[in-house]
């Protein structure tokens, strides 16, 4: 009797916490966009925009970013950042000295970046652009995994060295739309490490080993988007 009463307890705790992560969801989403014509509120950081993230590097020999608030050589995470979306980087010269942005794959080491490289999708380096001194300077890539990307300056790899992590999409059930579908997945797997039962790999959308309120936002922040 107390066993079968243990069973119905670990039950009736799942179905709560999909409850509440379903309603948590939904919460978060209807504040946000209320009407189509409301804009999504950026929730990560100022400098980000929807609903293609952008970014502004401020390039510096010292190192992306030097002395700015966001930090010498940032990693750049955002929940708009997924497989297919398209990341645009602005860039400037803080030094009048000439650098370049260039996406490079996961794990390439700082000795292997050269001004030399040729950069297209599939290659060690994937897109770059040059600015001189005195031009801004627009970069706008997708990245096609969900994985974490070096961000080099080719000419100052050294000391210019960033990262962009990139997230699993929202759409986890491949359906091209983010929807209540997705949502209750990531509440299903709500509280799961990869060694539970209910933990799928697919909703741990930032990829941290746990399926957790911050997937749950992941999802409801891109909620009704196609992708
Ligand atoms: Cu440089």
């Amino acid at each position: 009797m107390n066993r079968m009463f243990h069973c119905e307890g670990d039950v009736f705790v799942k179905r709560s916490l999909l409850l509440i992560g379903v309603i948590l969801g939904l919460v978060l989403i209807f504040p946000l966009r209320p009407f189509s014509s409301i804009p999504l509120i950026p929730r990560v950081s100022a400098s980000l925009s929807m609903p293609n993230p952008a970014y502004t590097f401020k390039a510096n020999i010292n190192g992306w970013n030097f002395s700015q608030s966001s930090g010498t050589n940032p990693t750049i995470s955002t929940a708009f950042l997924f497989p297919g979306q398209t990341l645009t980087a602005m860039s400037s010269s803080t030094d009048s000295l000439t650098h370049s942005l260039a996406y490079y794959q996961p794990g390439t080491p700082s000795n292997q970046v050269s001004q030399f490289d040729t950069c297209a999708p599939g290659n060690t380096c994937l897109a770059s652009v040059i600015m001189d001194p005195t031009t801004t300077v627009t970069l706008q890539f997708a990245f096609s995994s969900a994985q974490t990307f070096e961000l080099y300056c080719q000419f100052h790899p050294l000391s210019m060295h960033a990262k962009v992590f990139v997230n699993q999409t929202p759409d986890i059930s491949a359906d091209h739309i983010v929807n209540i579908v997705d949502l209750t997945r990531v509440g299903i797997a709500f509280g799961s490490t990869p060694t539970s039962s209910n933990w799928n790999p697919n909703a741990d959308l930032n990829r941290d080993n746990t399926t957790n309120i911050l997937d749950l936002v992941s999802v409801a922040v891109n909620f009704g988007r196609t992708v």
